[in-house]
């Protein structure tokens, strides 16, 4: 329905545009001389002062002042625009000469090139003054690019992207120039819906001690609070992290290791406190954000590796978790488990590896093909280790971690 929209429009911004040409060229050159008056003289209208150039053909006496007589059976594909105000939502192209049927395509600005479409227009073979696109002025930049296209298959139908209707280059530029344009809808006042406070979060593994919430959105500042689980309710606090006004993406909570649970509750709190709490002014009394919505959203802690050997019960009360040696890697790289899990890890490799606490915890010593280490978890914490011969600690080399929750 979008395109359609689109394709309504495109021919009365069209006829505009030639409407403005034709009376150009009547107000220009008189009202008798005016030959034809058809959309493909348009380029004649430069020469028209004098009138006994004609279009085309013979080159070299008639002083052209573009220069450009010479080449006139040589269309180069050019694009020619002005900064300007935007009125209408529609900006004008000065003049776009195409080679064969083209487009003429408005893009926003993004990373300091061209980025969304926002309109487009057809032009014709040769050249097109005063080229009006009608734009969505809700994605328009400061600065736009007009850029030619071609107009490859079905014609008049614009197939991009994925058809034909691609980018036209000269010498391996796309023929896009920038301007600036002033008078674009102020973004603010448009969309301010009130904010409803959400929490979005997914099960996820502990990286380096922390959980990451994907999305808070916060009716003032406030705080997302992690609370481990106690009974299938929200326990104690595990970890907070300041949250802004409005909206919050991947909010980092470190998280207390040793009182963590494998089901935690993101929470959010009001920032009560005042001016200046945002440091790490947490205070437990800040009441919930709550008016009846769901500000708790409870989430997983997940293995860390799909990885994980199968049958094996990571995040089992105990148990015995596996560390597959191979390849010079440790696999999972990152194992998330309980206290009081054992671990083996199990070489498959032809060369000898160790699995080496980074701080003195265990040591497997040699683990030639076919030996087995365990070690047994009882503290929880973080625990990274290497591979004596082909890491070294601080997660140099093969090197992995062991995450051991309460
Ligand atoms: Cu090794």
């Amino acid at each position: 329905m979008n395109s359609s929209t689109k394709r309504s429009i495109r021919p009365s911004a069209w006829i505009v545009g030639l409407l403005l040409v034709v009376t150009a060229v009547a107000t220009a050159c008189g009202t008798p001389a005016a030959p034809a008056m058809e959309p493909t003289d348009m380029p004649a209208a430069t020469a028209m002062p004098d009138p006994t150039a004609t279009p085309v053909t013979d080159a070299m006496p008639v002083p052209d002042e573009s220069g450009e007589g010479v080449d006139e059976m040589v269309v180069v594909p050019t694009v020619t625009v002005m900064d300007q105000e935007l009125m209408s939502n529609t900006v004008a192209i000065a003049e776009v000469v195409s080679e064969g049927a083209g487009w003429l395509v408005i893009h926003a600005q993004a990373d300091g090139r061209p980025g969304p479409i926002l309109g487009y227009t057809p032009v014709a073979d040769g050249s097109n003054a005063n080229v009006m696109v009608e734009i969505d002025p809700t994605g328009a930049t400061e600065t736009l690019y007009a850029m030619l296209h071609t107009d490859g298959g079905a014609m008049g139908t614009w197939e991009f992207p994925g058809g034909p209707d691609t980018p036209v280059s000269v010498d391996g530029m796309v023929v896009t120039p920038p301007f600036m344009v002033t008078g674009l809808p102020a973004a603010a006042p448009t969309p301010v819906p009130p904010i409803t406070p959400s929490v979005t979060v997914t099960d996820q593994e502990i990286v380096n001690g922390t959980v990451t919430v994907a999305e808070v959105v916060s009716d003032g500042t406030g705080w997302m609070v992690i609370h481990a689980d106690a009974g299938g309710e929200p326990g104690q606090g595990v970890g907070v992290s300041p949250v802004a006004d409005g909206v919050n993406t991947n909010v980092v909570v470190e998280i207390d290791l040793t009182e963590a649970t494998e089901t935690l509750y993101a929470m959010l709190h009001t920032d009560a406190g005042g001016v200046d709490t945002m440091g790490m002014g947490y205070d437990p009394e800040d009441p919930l954000r709550s008016e009846g919505q769901v500000m708790t959203v409870p989430f997983k802690v997940l293995a860390s590796n799909e990885a994980a050997i199968e049958d094996v019960t990571v995040l089992a009360a105990s148990g015995e978790a596996e560390i597959e040696i191979e390849d010079f890697k440790f696999g999972p790289s990152t194992l998330t488990i309980r206290v009081g899990t054992t671990v083996k890890w199990s070489n498959k490799d032809e060369a000898p590896h160790t699995a080496t606490s980074d701080t003195g915890v265990w040591d497997s010593g040699t683990l030639v093909k076919g030996d087995d280490f365990f070690f047994t978890f009882n503290e929880p914490g973080v625990f990274p280790y290497y591979c004596i011969p082909h890491g070294a600690p601080g997660g140099v080399g093969m090197s992995a971690t062991i995450i051991v929750i309460q």
